[in-house]
């Protein structure tokens, strides 16, 4: 507890600039469950889960928190912490079982009435199109976002849920994390549509691993840029709203101050932010992709470039850490698996001297390193000309340990230390960077179905009893971002 009175006090919500936004965030397939309801036709995810070794416990999310059917509940929550929006992706299989065609009525009434339901408690809905879900059917028909043929089909589902959203919905993001869709699910084939597995890697080195996560985020790059000239040309003048996209991104430190390091992080930047951010913003990857990817890294035609360029009103940050990189000399990494991602030709590391970067949540990745943040906000302000940036994601997991105690579980110090420290980081990079940051959402509302870990993590502001009919529990960090938003609206 002594953390947690440190903490309220040293952070405000009122500090933020005025219309910052602070909001939680969730997707469609770890979330709604109901995967038989509502007409709703299956997605890659849901034949990924049913390979065996792809999900730690060997669930799937056909239940996940049932949020299909408890929504109405779950936007209480959203209220009671006095959060100002709520990110939810739409499952394109709920309103195009087929992935095509005539829109699915009974998936438009489930998001008309979860939109309808926010705003009438004064909460902004904002909206992901694409949070991995692709149906199976397009998968099926033409190997999913293999075939450019999808840009097309992309463009029809986004503009169906401009169409019958937007007057409503004044927030988009086309596409959560393409960076990680490209790379775990074609490279490193562990999430859907789980193509190259890691044993490929090591007997088919020159295999479709190299080539595939490129031809897949180009394709998405050219989808988001239709779906936002949709936008543009059909419904922005009417409905008012913004478009813009997710993407993940790590910062990378360099490991040492040496030259070949310091090219290496930068490379490793490119590699992951650049990859999307560059054409978004340039019209073209970055140089470093160019030049190590060569020809496998598609090429933007005159004319994709101009649509691609500049087709973002901002750029959405899902961060949750950082690593150290230095530069891979002897090209170690491309020894073992030679696929896109080694082609940084970099290491990256979690210690310098011995000393690991930051104490590390349940999920082995997610090293607690604040100063990430500021580093990061920075780097966007310094190379890309200081763009519109909402925070869609950050947050940190607790395992899901049957043995702890309840009470354990609940009083969550850890998280409120992460959110108040990641979010100080972030309201130093506004005030001393001026950087151009509007929102912050925080991943996640409730404990729920994470991808690989299934149910084994803990996400959540709420506490999940999943022996108890999926009650909803707050943890301490409910009471202590309620009690910022309390406080902002009284100093405002
Ligand atoms: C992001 C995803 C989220 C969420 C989160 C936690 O990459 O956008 O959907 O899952 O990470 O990560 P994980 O489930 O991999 O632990």
């Amino acid at each position: 507890l002594v953390s947690f009175a440190a903490c309220a006090e040293a952070l405000r919500r009122a500090d933020f600039p005025q219309g910052f936004v602070f909001g939680t965030a969730s997707s469609a397939y770890q979330y709604e469950g109901a995967v038989n309801e509502g007409q709703r036709g299956p997605t890659i995810w849901d034949t990924l889960t049913r390979r065996p070794g792809r999900v730690i416990d060997f669930s799937n999310a056909d239940v996940a928190v049932d949020h299909y059917h408890r929504y109405k509940e779950d936007v209480d929550l959203i209220k009671d912490i006095g959060m100002d929006a709520y990110r939810f992706s739409i499952s394109w299989s709920r309103i195009f079982p087929n992935g095509t065609g005539e829109p699915n009525e009974e998936g438009l009434n489930y998001y008309n009435s979860l939109i309808d339901v926010l705003l009438d408690k004064g909460i902004q809905p904002y909206v992901t199109l694409f949070h991995w879900d692709l149906p199976q059917a397009l998968e099926d028909r033409y190997g999913g976002w293999l075939n450019s043929q999808i840009v097309n089909d992309f463009v029809h589902f986004a503009s169906t849920c401009f169409k019958e959203f937007g007057d409503r919905v004044k927030h988009w993001i086309t596409f959560n994390e393409p960076h990680n869709f490209a790379i775990d699910g074609y490279d490193f084939g562990i999430q859907a549509p789980g193509r190259c597995s890691i044993l490929s890697h090591i007997f088919c080195r020159e295999g479709k691993s190299s080539t595939e996560p490129y031809v897949v985020a180009h394709n998405i790059l050219l989808a988001h840029a239709g779906a936002f000239h949709s936008y543009k040309q059909h419904f922005k003048k009417e409905q008012g709203g913004i478009v813009g996209i997710a993407l993940d991104s790590k910062w990378y430190e360099p490991l040492s101050d040496v030259d070949e390091d310091t090219e290496a992080a930068a490379r490793a930047m490119d590699f992951e932010l650049g990859w999307f951010l560059d054409p978004l913003m340039f019209g073209h990857y970055p140089p470093s992709m160019q030049k190590l990817a060569g020809d496998r890294l598609p090429q933007f035609s005159t004319q994709a470039s101009k649509l691609v360029s500049g087709s973002l009103d901002f750029v959405g940050i899902n961060h949750y850490t950082t690593l150290y990189v230095r530069n891979d000399r002897m090209r170690i990494r491309k020894l073992v698996m030679n696929d896109a991602s080694t082609d940084a030709v970099i290491i990256p590391t979690a210690y310098r001297h011995g000393k690991k970067i930051g104490d590390t949540a349940a999920s082995g990745w997610l090293h607690i390193v604040p100063w990430g943040m500021f580093k990061l906000m920075k780097h966007i302000k310094e190379k890309y000309g200081n763009p519109p940036v909402i925070i869609t994601e950050n947050g940190m997991d607790d395992a899901n340990n049957r043995f702890s105690r309840l009470e354990n579980d609940l009083q969550d110090d850890k998280r409120i230390q992460y959110h108040n420290d990641y979010m100080s980081n972030l309201l130093d990079a506004i005030r001393k960077e001026g950087c151009n940051v509007h929102g912050y959402f925080v991943w996640s509302l409730l404990d729920n179905w994470e991808w690989n870990s299934g149910y084994t993590k803990r996400f959540g502001l709420y506490y999940i009893d999943y022996n108890n009919n999926l009650t909803r529990i707050p943890k301490a960090s409910v009471e202590w971002f309620r009690q910022k938003s309390t406080r902002m609206r009284l100093q405002r």
